[in-house]
């Protein structure tokens, strides 16, 4: 490579791959992005990805590291943990996580030994793939029990959970979720896990920014480990970290000289070993850089005032569903996610009505609904939220509009007069609150 390819632009470089982009700008700023676990990425954390500090190995941790030449990705990595640790009030944190399944796996090899038991909610229900699915490695290396929601209300059942837990006597309990539009009760389920001798984990990948926002009760500082990818409702990177107490108290002493002890004792030391050298090579240090700008932008007040409006229009859609008719699990929502069942159109419709809604430029994903009757590929439900068109600045009034549309197209996906009209529309909407210069 010459000198002035080195220094030439993307387009000059790469004409191919720089039209491609701009399509894709194109498509968000044309369009409605309403999958819930989707957030447009701010210039600067998109100029902290693209930095000169994708160049530089530096495996371990600030201050502790095997290449020299690392006193600038210190500076950053360590800016970034003590952000993390002020907005969510986390006594350690580690931000090397590439993603947030590595970071769940990371979490379980730190406390848990294969074929140890543990519970998660199950993926059909509103879990996820990590959360001890048997086609994941988590289900492959640990003995998940899979809990669910209520039968009748749609809703986590706690008391189900605890008699389970003192059947299966898990070393760890997880929540969180990937389709749950209700508030979760982290304290219940530390409570759970307290009792059964168990830790607890929180996977709050979804709702993180709602809970730096303020907006959904947090499981820090009570929570044993908490997990989140930092590109949901937080609207960073591509990427997760993991949070923790500093002490296991779960720690087994007996028998074990002073310094044996302390490390048994040391959760955070585990969390740390776990990352590197248990699983991952060099961290990616632009990556952690953006997310270290992620968590400036969340501490904001204008963040806290987004993250409530996020539910404020999630609420105020829901209304609108549901007097156009359509069903929502378990009634509506309190976060920034809805989940239609459309089993009273048919069973397995979730696919027709996801790909009718993107030929209108309302872009959602099809999703199971609890129970449903149909599979994972052909599931009954469509998965939407609000934080992009938050983001964009559209509240309740928007969201009454937007609602319409999709009551309209979930009755009628195949009448494409109607997607057009409907596509029309969008883009005028679209118009007038623009994402990306
Ligand atoms: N793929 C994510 C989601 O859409 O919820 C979970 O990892």
């Amino acid at each position: 490579m010459s000198f002035k390819e080195f220094n030439s632009s993307l387009a000059e470089t790469d004409s191919e791959v720089a039209v491609i982009i701009e399509h894709e700008k194109k498509r968000l700023n044309d369009g409605l992005v309403m999958i819930p676990s989707e957030s447009m990425t701010s210039t600067a954390v998109m100029e902290a990805t693209g930095s000169v500090l994708t160049s530089k190995y530096a495996e371990g941790y600030p201050h502790k590291r095997y290449y020299t030449g690392a006193e600038n990705v210190d500076d950053v990595e360590t800016l970034a943990i003590e952000r993390a640790k002020s907005l969510f009030g986390a006594e350690h944190v580690n931000v090397q996580p590439h993603s947030g399944s590595n970071a769940n796996l990371q979490a379980y090899n730190a406390v848990l030994r294969p074929g140890d038991k543990v519970l998660g909610l199950r993926l059909d229900q509103g879990g996820h793939l990590t959360h001890g699915h048997a086609v994941n490695l988590s289900g492959k290396l640990y003995e998940f029990h899979q809990y669910g929601v209520d039968a009748r209300t749609q809703l986590l059942d706690y008391d189900a959970v605890l008699k389970l837990a003192r059947e299966v006597k898990p070393k760890l309990i997880v929540s969180g979720a990937t389709a749950y539009p209700r508030t979760i009760d982290f304290q219940a389920f530390h409570e759970i896990a307290q009792e059964v001798g168990a830790y607890s984990m929180a996977d709050i990948a979804h709702i993180a920014g709602l809970i730096a926002g303020g907006a959904h009760p947090s499981p820090l500082p009570f929570t044993d480990i908490v997990t989140t990818t930092t590109h949901k409702t937080l609207c960073g990177p591509r990427s997760a970290i993991i949070m923790c107490r500093n002490e296991d108290r779960l720690a087994q002493v007996e028998g074990l000289d002073e310094k044996q002890a302390k490390a048994a004792k040391n959760l955070a030391g585990k969390i740390d070993k776990s990352v590197f050298p248990g699983s991952q090579g060099g961290p990616l240090e632009h990556v952690i850089a953006a997310k270290a700008v992620c968590f400036k932008q969340a501490a904001t007040p204008e963040f806290k005032e987004f993250a409530h409006q996020i539910v404020k229009n999630s609420r105020a859609l829901a209304d609108e569903l549901l007097a156009g008719g359509l069903t929502l699990v378990t009634g509506g929502t309190d976060n920034h996610l809805l989940l239609i069942d459309l089993t009273p159109f048919g069973v397995g419709k979730g696919f027709e009505v996801s790909e009718a809604l993107a030929r209108a430029g309302i872009y959602t994903n099809r999703n199971t609904v609890p129970f449903d009757q149909s599979t994972p590929f052909k599931p009954s439900g469509v998965r939407l939220g609000t934080p992009v068109l938050t983001q964009r600045g559209m509240k309740e009034g928007e969201m009454a509009a937007v609602g319409k549309w999709i009551c309209a197209i979930a009755r009628q996906p195949s009448d494409e007069a109607l997607v057009e009209r409907t596509r029309g529309g969008v883009a005028e909407l679209c118009g007038r609150f623009p994402l990306y210069a």
